[in-house]
């Protein structure tokens, strides 16, 4: 494996299953794989999770960590080409990049979609720079478009709980009051595709995903019939991907937020969010604290699919 970005990086998902499950049991096993290899991460984004699980999943393999912040503590990046540097970014991203690259032997990123420019965001502008320009094997700690160490998590998880051999799995879009990236729900339909499991997502009109991810898939607008017999609640907020209203928040409807009452018509199903999450917005206080809520399981397995996905890259190098 030379990046981790997309669902296609992961190869077999059985077989990526099974390396985790080897993981999750031997996490100190490859420690010798990582000995003097620096892994860098680099946020433009905030991050709690991905930050100290991806540093975790890093240490377990015996790498050292660095993580820079580059709203915090770097000079303000540039990333678009051709313009006149008079206001207040200091570096091109085209020079930062490669200099990252210097000092490390993996890079992971946190590029976030702007959510102002389509082409920009799905074009995967910066987390692309990174490829082309760190000579660096990149792993994406959600970029524009994917969340794919979260996703893998997310899978993990679902395996390790599944009751049934293809669960039924529901991806609801749930209100928030700010516009979120579409990045967390591409990536969980990728993933849950992938698996093959039976899968249903549902949202209000008019919060179609991009439809290169969702074509195939189970669309169910009726929220409390996609609820029916589902083994999975996989809540989350996105902003509108369809044009005029790409990233913007079209609609805050609570009768959307997953509740007790909802989750009654599932069959018993476990609750999951890759957080954070907003309670009483995405999810209530009662269901989120239910012992059905596996959000906690989930977070942990961010370490099992950070340090899987790692080793395999540095089993390559
Ligand atoms: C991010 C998102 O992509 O939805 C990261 C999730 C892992 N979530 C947020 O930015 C939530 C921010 C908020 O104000 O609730």
């Amino acid at each position: 494996m030379r990046n981790f970005i997309t669902v296609e990086d992961a190869g077999d998902l059985n077989e990526a299953y099974e390396k985790a499950e080897y993981v999750k049991k031997h996490p100190f096993a490859d420690q010798k794989l990582g000995k003097n290899k620096t892994m860098l991460l680099v946020f433009f984004n905030s991050s709690l999770r991905t930050r100290l699980s991806t540093q975790k999943a890093a240490l377990n393999l015996g790498m050292n960590a660095i993580v820079l912040d580059i709203n915090q503590n770097s000079w303000k990046l540039e990333t678009e080409r051709g313009v006149v540097m008079d206001g207040d970014k200091s570096e091109h991203i085209m020079e930062a990049i490669p200099v990252m690259g210097q000092y490390c032997d993996i890079i992971g990123v946190r590029s976030f979609s702007g959510l102002k420019d389509k082409k920009f965001d799905y074009a995967e502008t910066i987390l692309n720079q990174f490829v082309e320009l760190s000579g660096r094997p990149v792993v994406s700690m959600e970029a524009a478009t994917r969340h794919p160490l979260q996703s893998f998590a997310d899978y993990i998880t679902i395996e390790e709980y599944k009751k049934k051999i293809r669960p039924k799995v529901v991806l609801t879009w749930a209100p928030h009051p700010r516009p979120l990236p579409q990045a967390v729900s591409n990536s969980f339909v990728e993933w849950m595709k992938k698996a093959d499991y039976d899968f249903v997502i549902t949202h209000p009109k008019g919060y179609e995903l991009d439809p290169r991810f969702t074509e195939g898939c189970h669309i169910e607008y009726d929220q409390k019939k996609a609820f029916e017999g589902a083994d999975f609640i996989y809540a989350k907020n996105w902003s509108a991907f369809s044009d005029p209203n790409y990233g913007k928040v079209i609609s805050t409807d609570k009768s959307w937020t997953v509740n007790s009452e909802k989750m009654e018509l599932t069959d018993d199903a476990y609750f999951m969010h890759c957080l954070p999450v907003r309670r009483n917005m995405i999810v209530s206080d009662e269901v989120i604290e239910s012992r059905n809520s596996i959000v906690i399981a989930e977070a942990g397995n961010r370490v099992v699919s950070a340090q899987t996905a790692l080793r395999e890259i540095l089993m390559g190098l």
